[in-house]
């Protein structure tokens, strides 16, 4: 009863109907569960209660930054802040510094994040979507493609991640051109098409995949001499359209146009049989977690960052216990205002050398507030993903297991139809 009580605002993406990541479905839910089990864990925060205050932010900025002025100005004074969604999360590390406050994202991927000038206090344990840059020009490579074409919508996250792509191909000699549309990306497609492109990388949020997969569809931009590469973390059968979209395409065209292509994304869910902080493996979290959400995992928008989600609140709570330890005698975390620099100072210097076994891996931040993870290769076969394989950019080991598919059975197809010049 007397517990005294530390609190964290919080905002998650219940929905994306404009578009962006619906991924407060299974992030909000884990992060409740770790916020119950942080609650009942003697070994942290003793004597105290961690309590969450969230709000739904649809994935939108401008109705994210009125929910934050809410848990802002609404007391009680809140410690963090977590956040998810790269556009949400954007503009609630610019802003947080302001208050004093640190930001901690479990679904943030957009790499103009790693930037302490414009984001001094943003901690993230979703890695950014730059990490999958090396292993996307190591398999061009190994497919011996020398021009890929980038298909992207217009938002931060995805220039930013197509413009380190272009650096990084560029430097194995790999040449790539970009298309960029925002909302309907018909004519983009179109531009494709007259470009003769045949291995392309599409950068956008799930509902724009959608339409653009059926502009492929439509423009024949598909089957055997052609490889789409799609992001990994969408929902496993992401390409049904939905009705309320209204696409122009059925469920069995969209499946023809999808069919072998090939995805990347990061390892969020450690498969480790030795269990985390928490006393759960990855595994086990994922059971528990599968029975608190009502939707079918698979189209749970989130689902696969939840270990992240869950991270980050052991994170946060780490760094509590580490601040409550460093703080000067007679001060306390509970005596934590928005003017409190020196509060601040020492969580901040505590969220920076948190380290620990969590769920999804081993969380450690670099000193961009960045988490370092191995990617995951996949294909759509038979309208199942496949694992392919497995890349760690920072040792520059792959492992193939060599059982991708092509079209016509034969072997990767050419990057164009243009006779090369001979050397
Ligand atoms: N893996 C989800 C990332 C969402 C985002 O960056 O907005």
């Amino acid at each position: 009863d007397d517990l005294k009580e530390l609190h964290v605002g919080a905002l998650f993406p219940m929905e994306a109907g404009a578009g962006g990541w619906p991924g407060g479905v299974a992030c909000r839910p884990a992060v409740e569960m770790a916020f119950e089990d942080v609650n009942n864990d003697p070994r942290v925060l003793n004597g105290y209660v961690f309590k969450l205050h969230h709000h739904n932010s649809k994935c939108q900025p401008g109705l994210a930054a009125k929910k934050i002025f809410e848990l802002l100005y609404k007391d009680p004074v809140k410690l963090i802040l977590l956040s998810g969604c790269s556009p949400v999360t954007t503009m609630v590390a610019e802003a947080a510094p302001v208050w004093n406050l640190i930001v901690l994202s479990y679904g943030a991927s957009s790499p103009a994040l790693s930037n302490r000038e414009r984001f001094p206090t943003l901690f993230r344990t979703h890695p950014s979507a730059n990490m999958q840059n090396p292993t996307r020009c190591k398999l061009f490579e190994r497919f011996k493609w020398k021009k890929i074409t980038i298909i992207q919508s217009v938002e931060e996250v995805f220039t930013s991640t197509a413009k380190d792509l272009e650096e990084q191909c560029r430097e194995r000699g790999i040449r790539v051109e970009r298309q960029s549309f925002y909302g309907d990306p018909t004519d983009a497609v179109k531009t494709l098409v007259r470009q003769d492109a045949r291995i392309i990388l599409g950068l956008f949020y799930v509902t724009e995949a959608r339409r653009v997969l059926c502009q492929a569809y439509k423009h024949g931009l598909y089957g055997r001499k052609y490889v789409w590469w799609f992001i990994g973390w969408y929902a496993d059968t992401w390409y049904y359209p939905p009705p309320e979209e209204g696409l122009n395409c059925t469920a069995e065209q969209m499946a023809e146009a999808a069919a072998y292509h090939f995805t990347t994304e990061n390892i969020m869910l450690s498969r480790d049989s030795k269990p985390a902080i928490s006393g759960m493996t990855g595994l086990e979290f994922q059971k528990r977690l599968t029975e608190m959400i009502a939707t079918d995992p698979a189209n749970a928008g989130g689902f696969p960052e939840a270990p992240l989600a869950y991270d980050a609140v052991w994170a946060m709570a780490l760094a509590f216990n580490c601040t409550l330890n460093s703080l000067p005698k007679g001060m306390d975390l509970i005596d934590f205002d928005y003017n409190n620099t020196l509060i601040f100072e020492h969580l901040f210097k505590c969220v920076k050398d948190t380290q620990f076994k969590g769920v999804s891996g081993q969380v450690k931040f670099s000193d961009l507030g960045d988490r370092i993870a191995r990617t995951q290769i996949e294909q759509l076969q038979n309208g199942k993903y496949v694992l392919l394989g497995y890349y760690d950019s920072v040792k520059h080991e792959l492992d193939w297991f060599g059982n991708e598919i092509w079209h016509d059975g034969r072997g990767p197809p050419t990057d164009s139809t243009i006779v090369k010049e001979s050397l």
